[in-house]
């Protein structure tokens, strides 16, 4: 069905978990729904927030610009605007509108009766956020240990956050982050390769250039490695292990500090203190 008279059968009323009908209806090619308002209110505030924010601070330029979080000495309590706050209501702005976008998009989902799947995956990124601005903060006891709001300057309090832990490589979570994120591109890369390998055959070669079926890509595999996947499987397995990347990552960063203090390549001496080597 052409996409234009299937959206002519699916733009229906119904699946909405808040609101009715009162919202239920498209602008141009957005639903929108009680969360696409929510969405839209939470992040224009936020958005109207930083450029205020921005408009009293010392510069313009967009790479320099920065929204800090307050002192460490502000504890939990609320900060005064100009020292932290702006930071702090742009946060409950920010985790407003991710969470708002993730139920709209189950909203949707419900709608066309598909499954929650890219809700679920966007959860995880919220996670990985919130661990950050939130649960970690909390758990140290001061929302001055979240990020600060530019472009450059959440850079630095990345890499004054890791060597604050020595060598930010030897957390072994991070280790597990990060052999995640490398295996979703390279599963990625062999998924579209072998994809577009089956859907642009060459024309000059064995088939003239006839659109192979899915029993080709299984074989490509089981002659290079022995094992086919499958194509309902490459699925699976890049869902999981692009989750499996965000989810180590907050965890990588809520047990820095809360769980372990001091420098990370010193959480290895269990192994230099395992009996087997007396
Ligand atoms: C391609 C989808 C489109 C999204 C884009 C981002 C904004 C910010 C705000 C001026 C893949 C839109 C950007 C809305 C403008 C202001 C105040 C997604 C795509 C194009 N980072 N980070 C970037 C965010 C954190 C790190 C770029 C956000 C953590 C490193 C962009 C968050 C840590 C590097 C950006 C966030 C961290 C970057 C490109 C939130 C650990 C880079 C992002 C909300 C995760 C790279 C100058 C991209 C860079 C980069 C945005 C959090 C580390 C500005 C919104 C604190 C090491 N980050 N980041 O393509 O070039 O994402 O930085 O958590 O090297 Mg970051
Ligand atoms: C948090 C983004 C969430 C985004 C959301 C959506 C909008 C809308 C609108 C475009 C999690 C936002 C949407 C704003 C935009 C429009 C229209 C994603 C988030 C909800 N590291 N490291 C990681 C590597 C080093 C350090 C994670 C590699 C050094 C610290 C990942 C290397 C030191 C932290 C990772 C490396 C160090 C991390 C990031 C290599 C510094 C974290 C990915 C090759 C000296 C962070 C939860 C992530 C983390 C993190 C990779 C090096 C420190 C695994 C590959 C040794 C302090 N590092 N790192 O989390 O875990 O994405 O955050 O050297 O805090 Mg690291
Ligand atoms: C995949 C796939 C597959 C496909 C695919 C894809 C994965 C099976 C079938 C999809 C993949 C691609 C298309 C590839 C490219 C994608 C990426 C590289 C990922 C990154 C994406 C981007 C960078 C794009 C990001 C763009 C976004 C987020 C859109 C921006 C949208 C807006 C600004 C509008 C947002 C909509 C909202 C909030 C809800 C509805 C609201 C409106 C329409 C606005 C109007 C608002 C109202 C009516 C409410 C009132 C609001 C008020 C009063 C608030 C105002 C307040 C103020 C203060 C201003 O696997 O194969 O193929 O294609």
């Amino acid at each position: 069905m052409a996409l234009l008279s299937f959206e002519r059968k699916y733009r229906v009323r119904g699946g909405t978990l808040l609101g009715g009908d009162l919202f239920d209806f498209w602008v141009g090619p957005f639903f929108v729904g009680f969360f696409g308002v929510t969405t839209a209110l939470f992040a224009g505030l936020g958005t109207a927030l930083i450029v205020y924010a921005a408009s009293l601070g010392p510069t313009w330029n967009i790479w320099l610009i920065s929204i800090a979080p307050p002192d460490i000495r502000y504890g939990l309590s609320l900060a005064p605007l100009r020292e932290g706050g702006f930071w702090q209501i742009i946060t409950i702005c920010a985790v407003g509108s991710f969470i708002s976008w993730a139920l709209r998009e189950v909203e949707i989902c419900r709608k066309l009766g598909i499954g929650y799947h890219v809700p679920a995956a966007y959860g995880v990124a919220i996670f990985a956020y919130v661990s950050l601005v939130v649960i970690r903060p909390m758990l140290l006891g001061a929302w001055g240990f979240g990020f600060p709001y530019g472009i450059f300057s959440h850079l630095d309090w990345v890499s004054n956050t890791g060597y604050q832990y020595l060598h930010f490589h030897y957390n072994p979570a991070h280790m597990l982050a990060v052999s995640f994120f490398f295996t979703t591109t390279l599963a990625l890369a062999l998924h579209g390769g072998l994809v577009l390998s089956a859907a642009n055959p060459p024309k000059d070669g064995i088939g003239n250039g006839e659109v192979r079926s899915p029993e080709y890509e299984d074989a490509f595999f089981r002659d290079t490695i022995g094992y086919s996947v499958g194509t309902l499987g490459i699925h699976r397995l890049g869902l999981f292990l692009a989750l499996s990347a965000g989810f180590w990552s907050a965890i990588c960063i809520i047990i820095s500090g809360p769980l372990w203090t001091r420098g990370w390549p010193e959480w290895w001496s269990w192994w230099l203190n395992l009996p087997i080597w007396s």
